[in-house]
């Protein structure tokens, strides 16, 4: 059996390649999560999520344990066996999304309690019970529970909800049970102040997890702070562990954090814009949408090997959309994340090569300039 644990083999800068290594197999990082919120990737199959070289995808504990439960998907063999991916999974906790759904909640020192979106009826999510779910889910990455604070917010707020986030740390801590090849993160909150942040590694680290996540960005703040809070956050963190910046990002979010030292990412934007005829290419975003599509006949990238740019024009790809046609979402989602895993690949082969500078120049003058 593989003992959980990240290796490095490359750094620059502050960038890391190197490989996550666990018991549903290895992967390399800098990696993008493909979001799976309810046991799927919406619009893919598990084969065509493999074919864009995606190694690890995301689980949701709140959407599970409403629908369709976790002791059922526990019933079922856990969550590999239910939607399909024998690689690692990583789930998250439970409560950003109780907060982010805007469930009608209450929260106390020891957690939640909240209406489903489904049905309304009640629950209540601890660190407890989010770990237990998390067990009965089978998931590679278990993660904590915790709060992430609306910002912005006023300094005192932001530290007692961050010192209340490290004491459902312990407690995750306390009712996670180790096995081989699976691992729990640690989540670093604190909003953008630099002294909380630092609070929070050294809690973290003091307890003592298998990686370390920075959630409580992304959030409203805007790039440059969140770049800023990076600046001051990833030089504290441990350095033989993986980090996992939470909810990041758009593709110049994913390569300003690598140059700060993360190392794994996870985020719906991939998918929810190939719902909604957004696609991501070398040179911007393209709303397939839009009528200067209708006629043609190019793929959407020439560089892209998916399966909507090896054999579809932009005009079909328009014509479907127009016509609310299943397969538009389908194909686009499955563009772009294969464009989001090309870039990592893109930022980890640079990083072994001591040229992520360049490629970071490359890159950010094909988003700024016009369309093929
Ligand atoms: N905590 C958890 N999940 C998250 C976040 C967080 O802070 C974020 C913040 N961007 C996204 N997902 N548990
Ligand atoms: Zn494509």
């Amino acid at each position: 059996m593989t003992r959980f644990h990240w290796t490095c083999e490359s750094t620059d800068g502050a960038a890391r390649a190197g490989t996550l290594h666990t018991a549903h197999g290895p992967v390399q990082t800098p990696t993008f999560m493909p979001v799976g919120t309810v046991g799927t990737v919406k619009a893919m199959t598990m084969d065509a999520v493999r074919s864009t070289g995606a190694g690890i995808v995301l689980g949701n504990t709140y959407h599970l344990m409403l629908r369709p439960g976790a002791e059922r998907v526990r019933a079922l063999g856990g969550l590999h066996r239910f939607m399909d991916w024998s690689g690692p999974i990583l789930t998250d906790s439970g409560g950003f999304q109780v907060m982010s759904l805007g469930a009608l909640r209450k929260l106390d020192q020891d957690g939640v309690t909240f209406r489903s979106h489904i049905d309304g009826s009640e629950h209540r999510l601890t660190p407890e019970s989010s770990t237990d779910i998390q067990h009965a889910l089978d998931a590679t990455i278990t993660m904590c529970f915790d709060e992430c604070p609306a910002l912005p917010a006023p300094p005192e707020a932001i530290a007692a909800s961050m010192r209340l986030s490290m004491r459902w740390a312990a407690r995750s801590r306390e009712a996670y049970v180790q096995r081989e090849g699976y691992g729990q993160f640690g989540i670093v909150q604190g909003g953008t102040e630099a002294d909380l942040r630092a609070e929070s590694v050294a809690a973290l680290t003091n307890i003592g997890f298998e990686g370390y996540a920075i959630g409580g960005l992304a959030v409203g703040e805007g790039q440059e702070l969140m770049f800023a809070t990076l600046d001051t956050t990833t030089p504290l963190m441990p350095q033989d562990k993986p980090r996992y910046l939470m909810g990041v990002g758009t593709p110049d979010d994913l390569l300003g954090s690598v140059m700060r030292g993360v190392d794994m990412f996870d985020c719906v934007m991939p998918t929810r814009a190939g719902r909604t005829a957004r696609a991501y290419t070398e040179r911007g975003t393209l709303n397939l949408r839009n009528a200067r599509h209708a006629t043609d006949s190019r793929p959407i990238s020439p560089h892209c090997d998916c399966l909507a740019c090896t054999r579809h024009s932009r005009a079909y790809l328009h014509h479907l959309f127009r016509s609310n046609e299943i397969l538009g979402p389908m194909l686009l989602t499955w563009h772009n994340l294969a464009y989001y895993q090309r870039l990592m690949r893109q930022i980890r082969q640079a990083i072994v090569q001591g040229q992520l500078n360049t490629l970071a120049q490359t890159l950010r003058a094909g988003w700024q300039a016009e369309d093929w």
